[in-house]
């Protein structure tokens, strides 16, 4: 009874540094592409005595923050991971091997790391080095935070996010695709903080004609993690003087075009800062080859992508079946029946009422609903 009791104590405990170690993660998502936002904590005694993240651009890794803030207090003690540490040599040593050196002497990680160097590795290396490792606590959170990384490894292409602001009626704009304002400034500043929390934002053409967005994160001190912007265009007909051309030196813009598009556009283009990436129009459909587009992205690291519209766009992806994660957010407000529909020919039940999708989270944000469904 007195043991089952401290049992159940040991993996509350277990429980709360975990989940700080997720939190932690949480800080560089969006930031540590093209590796994984991994969290760790160091414990001793019950005191935490090192934390630490992946740093932007992915390096250095998380465990090797905490063991530099721990120093000496990591002999004997508990690390906590969102991941399982690497065991091979990349840009950066291996994290196992600095954990078995500092004297690590036990491993609660959430989950394995499937990149095929590491694999299970990581895991083996500490064991074989004594260390008892725990795998497993959180799995399921690690998985849904580590979404980008693992679909990268395994799919070759990012994480795909699909935000839409619909009107009371599942409308995204007036007649003619006139822009009308949606959502309030709660839900303005949750969608800021997703942009900085995936790595790259994609948006049509017919989008930047109609609202000449700029695309980045405007939160107070987090301007800096803005991602970079793409834009599907296949023809470059994305105005030379449009606000995401003007700021392409500050926020990269990749241009998408067919490799038909006219190359002395694309050098001026280029002359600006913009990078025009080209990929083949889809066999058989019109725009762009989705699946290439998103290849390419991988390939140049983006493990996280939010896509912003428009309806030709969103409907796209969702009728591709590459859409891993659908944001609803719905504003107060009808637009009417002569507004463009929010994705184009397709219901918002091929979302909403889906059975390849569950509604996983729901949020009042003032006057506005933000409803996020899953992939099954
Ligand atoms: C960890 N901790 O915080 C991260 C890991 O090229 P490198 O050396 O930076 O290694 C990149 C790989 O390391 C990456 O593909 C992923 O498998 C792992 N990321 N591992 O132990 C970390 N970010
Ligand atoms: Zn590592």
């Amino acid at each position: 009874e007195q043991y089952g009791e401290k049992l159940r104590k040991a993996k509350a405990v277990d429980l709360r540094f975990m989940q700080l170690a997720l939190a932690l993660g949480r800080r560089s998502l969006g930031a540590s592409a093209p590796n994984p936002a991994v969290g760790a904590v160091i414990v001793k005694d019950d005191v935490i005595v090192g934390r630490g993240w992946t740093q932007p651009g992915g390096r250095p890794h998380a465990e090797a923050e905490a063991l530099r803030r721990a120093g000496e207090a990591a002999r004997g003690a508990t690390l906590y991971v969102t991941l399982e540490p690497c065991s091979h040599v990349g840009k950066t040593p291996p994290c196992a091997d600095a954990v078995i050196a500092a004297g690590i002497t036990r491993v609660v990680s959430a989950i394995e790391d499937p990149t095929p160097e590491v694999a299970g590795q990581g895991h083996a290396r500490l064991r074989a080095a004594g260390i008892s490792v725990d795998v497993g606590l959180c799995a399921a959170e690690a998985a849904h935070h580590h979404a980008g990384h693992f679909r990268r490894i395994r799919d070759k292409r990012p994480h795909v996010i699909l935000k839409l602001a619909v009107s009371s009626d599942g409308r995204i704009a007036a007649a003619g695709g006139v822009p009308v304002a949606i959502t309030g400034e709660a839900a303005k500043a949750r969608v800021h903080l997703l942009r900085a929390q995936c790595n790259a934002i994609l948006v049509g053409i017919g989008t930047v004609l109609a609202d000449n967005p700029l695309l980045t994160c405007r939160l107070p001190g987090m301007e800096a993690r803005s991602p970079l912007r793409v834009v599907l265009d296949h023809a470059l007909r994305i105005p030379h003087d449009s606000r995401l051309v003007r700021s392409a030196r500050e926020t990269p813009l990749w241009v998408m075009a067919s490799d038909l598009a006219q190359a002395p556009v694309a050098m001026k283009l280029g002359a600006a800062g913009v990078q025009v990436l080209r990929v083949p129009v889809a066999a058989g459909a019109p725009g762009l080859d989705l699946a290439a587009i998103l290849r390419a992205l991988s390939e140049r690291g983006v493990t996280r992508l939010v896509v912003e519209g428009g309806a030709r766009v969103a409907s796209s992806f969702v009728a591709a079946g590459l859409v891993d994660e659908a944001w609803l957010l719905r504003g107060p407000d009808p637009i009417g029946d002569d507004g463009v529909a929010a994705l184009g020919a397709l219901p918002l039940t091929a979302i909403t009422g889906s059975p390849q999708f569950r509604a996983c989270a729901s949020k009042t944000l003032d006057q506005d609903t933000l409803a996020i469904y899953e992939r099954v």
